[in-house]
């Protein structure tokens, strides 16, 4: 690392035009989302492109909690992030306006069903201000609400999801909103289209719950099936899968091995490790992205932060996908 680029005094013109107001040193003042300036009131919003938006919720978590604490792990472990990527030359701070839109504030912590109507008022207000949104969860049941409030404007939408799991499961012990099941949800509830759906990763003990995507014909790829058809292949079949219209980008930290993500409440040995998600996720380049998160990022279980420091590299991979659908496939260094 070039310490005279971190040097607020003297920073080279480049970093300013890049970064604006938030060139100062990386470890110091308060951690926002990738740095980008921090819009908690929604009469701010004006002209913000993308939005980075934590959701603290992990009511409907299966196993090990703690992924209400994801969101500010993440913003911690992102003012290690650059503004420039490297693999695809995108410089996205310079593509659009993006902000830290704070918390969803949540009521319903304790009643599970009014948490998730809450998190789908908030993203109505998210999307009636035009902004993309890009969410660090929190658990994986956040996806339905962010969702549905998407798929009023957008119609049902596609979905690249990075996954252990496909999380496609039914009600368990009479609730459908636990982590193991948003998109069963989301496709019956036709804000999700399971034709224009592709899961990569999955893996684990837990296949007998995942009929319904076959049923469905979301499309399956498994960690086997991921590497006898190599990334190439995966990225072809994805695109193939979501086509043109608007796509969600999903990624559960434990698609990864839990060599590069053992932060996370339902870790599964055996998963694709960090340098071929970015492959994966560079090879989306060009899609109709129009929102994404990061979730099941837990931070007990993360003391070394490098689950944290993995989950945030991801956002930052869909925050430059989603930085040139919205302005057009420029690269922002040109
Ligand atoms: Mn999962």
């Amino acid at each position: 690392m070039s310490s005279d680029e971190d040097r607020a005094p003297g920073v080279p013109d480049e970093r300013k035009a890049a970064w604006g107001d938030r060139h100062q040193l990386r470890y110091s003042g308060v951690a926002t989302f990738l740095r980008r300036p921090l819009l908690e009131n929604p009469g701010d919003w004006d002209g913000i492109d993308i939005g980075l938006i934590g959701v603290p919720f992990d009511g409907a978590v299966t196993n090990r909690p703690g992924a209400r604490h994801g969101p500010r792990h993440l913003r911690d472990q992102s003012t290690l992030m650059g503004a420039y990527n490297h693999q695809t030359g995108v410089t996205p701070h310079k593509l659009v306006e993006a902000a830290d839109l704070g918390d969803v504030p949540l009521e319903g912590v304790y009643e599970l069903d009014r948490a998730i109507a809450e998190i789908e008022d908030w993203y109505d207000k998210v999307c009636a201000a035009g902004v993309a949104p890009l969410t660090a969860g929190g658990d994986h049941s956040i996806t339905l609400p962010i969702m549905r409030a998407l798929a009023k404007r957008t119609g049902p939408l596609g979905m690249v999801h990075f996954d252990a799991h496909c999380d496609t499961g039914p009600e368990l012990f009479g609730h459908k909103h636990h982590h193991g099941g948003p998109f069963r949800w989301a496709v019956e509830e036709g804000a999700l289209d399971p034709k224009r759906s592709v899961q990569i990763g999955i893996r684990g003990p837990t296949e007998p719950l995942w009929a319904f995507s076959y049923e469905r014909g979301m499309t399956v790829i498994h960690i086997e099936e991921l590497y006898a058809m190599g990334l190439p292949g995966v990225i072809e079949k994805a695109r193939e899968v979501v086509g043109d219209g608007p796509t969600y980008v999903s990624f559960d930290v434990d698609g990864l091995d839990p060599v590069y993500a053992p932060g996370t409440g339902t870790p599964e040995v055996g998963g694709f490790n960090t340098f071929e998600a970015i492959q994966m996720l560079c090879g989306l380049r060009g899609l109709n992205i129009v929102a994404g998160d990061v979730v099941e990022v837990s931070p007990p279980f993360d003391p070394s932060g490098i689950t944290g420091l993995n989950g945030v590299q991801m956002m930052f991979e869909i925050y430059c996908l989603m930085a040139e659908a919205v302005a057009g496939g420029k690269k922002g260094n040109d």
